[in-house]
């Protein structure tokens, strides 16, 4: 085997090429317009609509931000259900705004929140349900907007993993009543930093747009206590390059998932998350579950193997939100209870994958994980 000296990341940001990206600095400088609504803003808003299939696009400086800022938009109170399998940005924007985050269980074949659990977690202070298409699996949106409809609760899909994932060929980002996207460095598209929130009507596209400029509507109205959550203009024109590269960079992850899938899925003692036939899927993770009674090797065990042998895997999403220190004070009579998260959390490691992960980087990572779990 071919030993491999550089060690291989969980993933890397793919780079519009740096000739194409000089005309577009030309521009900026001589127009000397770098933020504030510039006109690569302006494209980019119009180009990600297209290309999403969404109605409106606001594009925010990363996606923490964003999530604070729908919180905003809707003017969500008091208690909030969600998933403690994620990332911790999606709890910690619900206790910026001084939210109750209330956790519920996911589903163990998903990781998404279960919607079977949300109806015994609302209570008369509920008012939103937070759920996130973990790993891009979409969550169940048809049941949780049941369940919103019958107790009148908003819905916010965390959507940072989630870009131009289809369902029916409808863009999972036109469900609920807003959607977030992160456009961070290791997302599947980046704008270095970066994020969006998503609308379906124009005063509410309008209310996120005063919010992100510091509540400014006009240039002498206050409507809101906003923020400064603006994208810049180096960052928008980047992201108009990305988005020409994005439908090859996305396939070029599809046939690294698959060689993956090829070469695990008839193994003993990993499971692998299966993607419904009616997603067309964006292929940001390769999870796999690590089931130890057949192993014989905890899933710690093998990332500290991986990585002894220059493969940086990593525990998305441990520990489990809700057992971090800062989240395990929260009421336990509400937020208990949650055997498959927790296994989860113990149990999944995701593998490398970035549109720039060689065939030999991959044979040699599918060599080494196949010794871990044989
Ligand atoms: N909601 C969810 C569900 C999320 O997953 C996230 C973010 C958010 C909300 C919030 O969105 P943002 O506010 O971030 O837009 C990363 C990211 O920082 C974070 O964006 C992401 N989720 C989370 C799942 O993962 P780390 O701690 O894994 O990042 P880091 O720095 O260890 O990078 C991972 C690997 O990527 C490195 O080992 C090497 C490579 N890398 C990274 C960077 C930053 C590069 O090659 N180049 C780079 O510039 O958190």
């Amino acid at each position: 085997m071919k030993k491999i000296t550089k060690p291989i990341p969980v993933t890397q940001p793919s780079l519009p090429n740096l000739q194409e990206f000089i005309p577009y600095l030309e521009e900026i400088w001589a127009s000397k317009w770098i933020t504030n609504n510039g006109q690569f803003h302006q494209q980019l808003e119009k180009e990600l609509a297209e290309f999403l299939g969404v109605k409106y696009v606001s594009l925010f400086s990363n996606g923490t931000l964003a999530l604070m800022t729908a919180l905003q938009t809707l003017r969500i109170t008091g208690e909030v259900i969600t998933t403690p399998y994620t990332f911790v940005a999606t709890t910690n924007a619900l206790v910026w705004n001084s939210l109750e985050p209330v956790f519920v269980d996911v589903d163990p074949l998903t990781g998404n929140m279960d919607p079977k659990k949300i109806e015994a977690a609302i209570t008369k202070d509920t008012t939103a349900i937070l759920p996130v298409h973990v790993y891009g699996h979409p969550c169940d949106v048809e049941m949780i907007q049941d369940i919103a409809d019958t107790f009148g609760l908003k819905v916010i899909y965390d959507s940072a993993h989630a870009f131009n994932v289809r369902i029916d060929k409808n863009s999972i980002l036109n469900f609920g009543d807003l959607s977030i996207l992160s456009f961070h460095a290791t997302k599947v598209y980046n704008t270095i930093e970066g994020g969006a929130i998503i609308s379906h009507d124009e005063k509410t596209k309008v209310r996120i747009d005063y919010l992100k400029n510091f509540g400014f509507a006009g240039e002498s109205n206050i409507i809101a206590p906003g923020i400064n959550a603006k994208m810049n203009e180096l960052q928008a024109a980047y992201g108009i390059l990305q988005l020409k590269y994005i439908k090859e960079n996305i396939l070029k992850r599809k046939i690294i998932t698959e060689k993956y899938d090829n070469a695990f899925s008839r193994k003993r003692g990993i499971t692998l998350f299966d993607i419904s036939q009616r997603v067309d899927y964006n292929y940001p993770y390769y999870p796999v579950m690590v089931q130890e009674e057949i192993i014989g090797k905890n899933r710690d065990e093998i990332y500290n193997n991986l990585k002894v042998n220059n493969i940086s895997a990593r525990r998305y999403f441990y520990p489990l939100v809700s057992k971090f220190s800062m989240y395990k004070g929260l009421d336990s009579s509400k937020s208990s209870n949650l055997p498959n998260a927790e296994k989860l959390a113990e149990k999944v490691i995701c593998l490398p994958i970035y549109p720039d992960l060689t065939v030999s980087e991959q044979d040699y990572i599918i060599e080494i994980f196949l010794r871990e779990i044989s």
